[in-house]
C-alpha cells in the first residue's frame, strides 16, 4: 500500500460521515455583526447596503434568533458571516443579555447605528450602558447614517459630534463612520470607509464585500461563488474543532465542494476530472489528505508550503487547503468549459497565493470554532 493509500485508509472509515455536522457547526459559530440602534436608524438598510442585496432578499432572510433579535445569514444557502438585528430596544426594561450571548462565543463587532439628525437616544444609550458593564463585546464601530440629509457641513458635523459623544461617554473612545446609506445623489456615500472599518474587526467583511475594480471574466465568475467556496472552507476547518465533528473527513468536503464548483461550470462531475485537476496541481492525493493530519506530518508531506504554515493550527490549514483548492479548481473548470489548457506553473501559483491570501480569515474562523 503505498503512503497516501494509508493515509487514507486511516482518515476515512467505511462508515459514511455525516457532513451535516460539520456544516451545522460551522452556522452556529459565523463571524457576527450585531447591529443596535433605534427603529428607523438604517440598520435593515446598512445591511442591504453592504452585502447589495435587494429589500426583498434581505427581508426574507431573517430569522427568529433571541427574543429581541432576529438573525440575517449571508448568504442563506451558504452562510459565512450572520447579522443580528436587535428589535427590542423600544420595549421598556430591554435586557441585551441574550443577545450579547449570541454574539459573545464568535468572533464579532458591535455596530452602534445612529441616524446624525437624531439626538434623542436614550433607549439606545440605556442598552449600551448594559453591554459595556458586561464586558463580553470585544469590538465596536458607532455608524452615524443619513448625513446627507443635513443642511449644511457645520450642520452634519455638530450632529455626529453630538451623538459621538454621548456614545463615548458611556463607551469611551469609539471608532466611528459617517455614511449616507441611500445618498442624495443616489449612491452610497461613507460605504468603502464603512467596510474597511468592519474589516478590521472581522477579516471576512473584506473579502465579502470589497468591491473589486477591473475583473476577467474568470475572476467575475469567481466572485460569484466565492462565499460557496469559503462556506466549504468554514465546514472544512470545524471538522478540526469539535472530536465529534472531526469524524468528517476534510476530503469529503473538499470533494464535494469541487463536485458542487464543476456543476456551476457546467461540466459533468466524475472522478476523472478530479484526478486531472490533481495532476496539474500537482499534489496528486497528497494536499488533499493531509489537511487532516497534525502540523509535523503537514509540513513534511508539504515542504513548499512549510513556510506558509509556520504555526497554524490544523484547523487553519484545513480553512486554506479547502478555499484555495476551491480557488484553483475555478480556474481549471472555466478554462475547461471554454476549452482552454491551463497551465500547472499558473495554478500552482495560484493555489499558494490563494492559500496565504485567505490565512487571516481561516485564523479568525478557527478561534470561533474553538
Ligand atoms: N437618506 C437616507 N435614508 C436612510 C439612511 N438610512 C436609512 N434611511 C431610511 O430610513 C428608513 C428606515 O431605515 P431602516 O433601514 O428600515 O431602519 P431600521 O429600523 O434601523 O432597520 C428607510 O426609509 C431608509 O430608506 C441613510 O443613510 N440615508
Ligand atoms: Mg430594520
Amino acid at each position: 500500500m503505498s503512503y497516501f493509500q494509508r493515509i487514507y485508509r486511516t482518515l476515512n472509515p467505511a462508515r459514511k460521515p455525516d457532513l451535516e455536522l460539520a456544516f451545522r457547526h460551522n452556522v452556529e459559530h459565523l463571524p457576527t455583526l450585531w447591529l443596535i440602534g433605534k427603529t428607523g436608524a438604517g440598520k435593515s438598510t446598512l445591511i442591504r447596503a453592504v452585502t447589495g442585496l435587494s429589500d426583498i432578499e434581505v427581508g426574507r432572510g431573517f430569522k427568529p434568533c433571541t427574543r429581541t433579535a432576529t438573525r440575517y445569514d449571508f448568504l442563506a444557502d451558504t452562510p459565512v458571516l450572520t447579522f443580528i438585528d436587535t428589535r427590542g430596544l423600544a420595549e421598556a426594561g430591554y435586557d441585551p443579555r441574550e443577545d450579547i450571548n449570541a454574539c459573545e462565543g464568535n468572533s464579532h463587532a458591535l455596530v452602534i447605528v445612529m441616524r446624525a439628525d437624531d439626538p434623542e437616544q436614550s433607549e439606545l444609550l440605556d442598552a449600551l450602558r448594559q453591554i459595556r458593564q458586561s464586558g463580553m463585546i470585544r469590538n465596536a464601530l458607532l455608524v452615524h447614517t443619513a448625513i446627507d440629509l443635513l443642511d449644511s457641513p457645520q450642520e452634519r458635523d455638530k450632529c455626529i459630534a453630538l451623538n459621538q459623544q454621548a456614545v463615548e461617554k458611556i463607551w469611551g473612545e469609539i471608532e466611528n463612520a459617517p455614511v449616507d446609506l441611500i445618498g442624495r445623489s443616489g449612491q452610497p456615500v461613507g460605504l468603502e470607509d464603512l467596510i474597511g472599518k468592519l474589516a478590521n474587526f472581522l477579516p471576512i467583511v473584506a473579502e465579502l464585500f470589497e468591491r473589486r475594480d477591473k475583473q476577467s471574466a474568470e475572476e467575475a465568475n469567481f466572485r460569484k461563488l466565492k462565499t460557496e467556496i469559503m462556506w466549504y472552507a468554514g465546514a472544512a476547518g470545524a471538522t478540526n474543532a469539535v472530536p465529534v465533528v472531526g469524524l468528517v473527513s476534510v476530503p469529503a468536503i473538499q470533494t464535494k465542494m469541487l463536485h458542487s464548483l464543476a456543476n456551476q461550470y457546467g461540466l459533468e462531475w466524475n472522478r476523472r476530472l478530479l484526478a486531472e485537476l490533481g495532476s496539474t496541481l500537482g499534489m496528486g492525493f497528497g494536499v488533499q489528505y493531509a489537511s487532516r493530519l497534525g502540523l509535523q506530518q503537514l509540513i513534511k508531506l508539504i515542504p513548499v508550503y512549510g513556510q506558509t504554515v509556520g504555526a497554524a493550527s490544523a484547523a487553519v490549514t484545513s480553512y486554506c487547503v479547502t478555499y484555495a483548492l476551491g480557488r484553483a479548481g475555478c480556474i481549471y473548470f472555466f478554462n475547461k468549459a471554454c476549452g482552454q489548457p491551463t497551465s500547472p506553473e499558473e495554478l500552482k501559483a495560484t493555489y499558494r497565493k490563494a492559500f496565504e491570501h485567505i490565512m487571516p480569515v481561516a485564523r479568525d474562523e478557527a478561534e470561533n470554532n474553538l
